[in-house]
């Protein structure tokens, strides 16, 4: 069996699905640690109040990261890998009969931290999110291309961190570029809270 073949044409379905309900759905990826659930979680405080925000957690082992976004306001399920390295459309569509998407509403899916496998599995999301924070090199995006070329918007996550680390922020956007040149950036410190408005801002204008 084609299992990538397979998984497009269920990430189809769910796109048709996320389509029909007006969902926007935004697939998280990043490697481990990068700050994909410390975003959403501040995202989810400044939003709440006026969108409906809906989390689907990928992780290998734990709950963690869905008891984060609860208690920051927002409905998460938790899908567990076990020794499996990202998370697939089918996997989108049976978190999808445990947890109601309202129509309209912004659909999160943090996936699995890994710069490599997530990037052939299309989950039927709107738009792709590459994290990547200061403290992992400016040389990501040309050694995990694939992540890279297939993703909308990456977002240059703990710039509090600069003054420490030998990341070239330049560099970076340049390498990513030479892949993507539609990609679109974001410097923001999820920490501070420094640059996050403009990720709000591109949120708004998917919709
Ligand atoms: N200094 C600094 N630390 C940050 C920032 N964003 C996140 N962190 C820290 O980075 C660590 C990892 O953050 P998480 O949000 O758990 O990262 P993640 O991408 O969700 O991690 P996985 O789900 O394990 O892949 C935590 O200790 C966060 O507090 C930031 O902007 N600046
Ligand atoms: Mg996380």
């Amino acid at each position: 069996m084609d299992i990538l073949s397979e998984n497009n044409r269920l990430a189809e379905r769910n796109r048709g699905y996320f389509e029909g309900k007006q969902v926007l759905t935004l697939n998280m990826v990043s490697s481990p640690g990068s700050g994909k659930t410390t975003i959403l979680e501040k995202t989810i405080r400044q939003l709440i109040s006026a969108h409906k925000i809906f989390v689907i957690e990928g992780d290998q082992q734990t709950t963690r990261d869905a008891e984060r976004i609860e208690k920051s306001g927002a409905p998460a399920i938790q899908i567990n890998t076990g020794s499996g390295c990202h998370l697939d459309a089918k996997m989108i569509h049976n978190a999808l009969k445990k947890m109601e998407v309202e129509n309209d509403a912004i659909l999160f899916i943090e996936n699995v931290g890994n710069l490599v496998c997530p990037a052939m599995f299309d989950l039927g999301e709107q738009k792709r999110v590459v994290v990547i924070s200061v403290t992992e090199g400016d040389d990501k995006p040309m050694k995990y291309p694939y992540m890279f070329q297939s993703s909308n918007l990456c977002i240059i996550n703990k710039t509090d961190l600069l003054p420490y680390v030998d990341f070239s922020v330049e560099s970076a956007i340049k390498y990513a570029r030479e892949l993507n040149p539609n990609l679109e950036f974001i410097l923001m410190s999820a920490k501070t809270g420094d640059g996050m408005q403009g990720w709000y801002d591109w949120l708004e204008k998917q919709r």
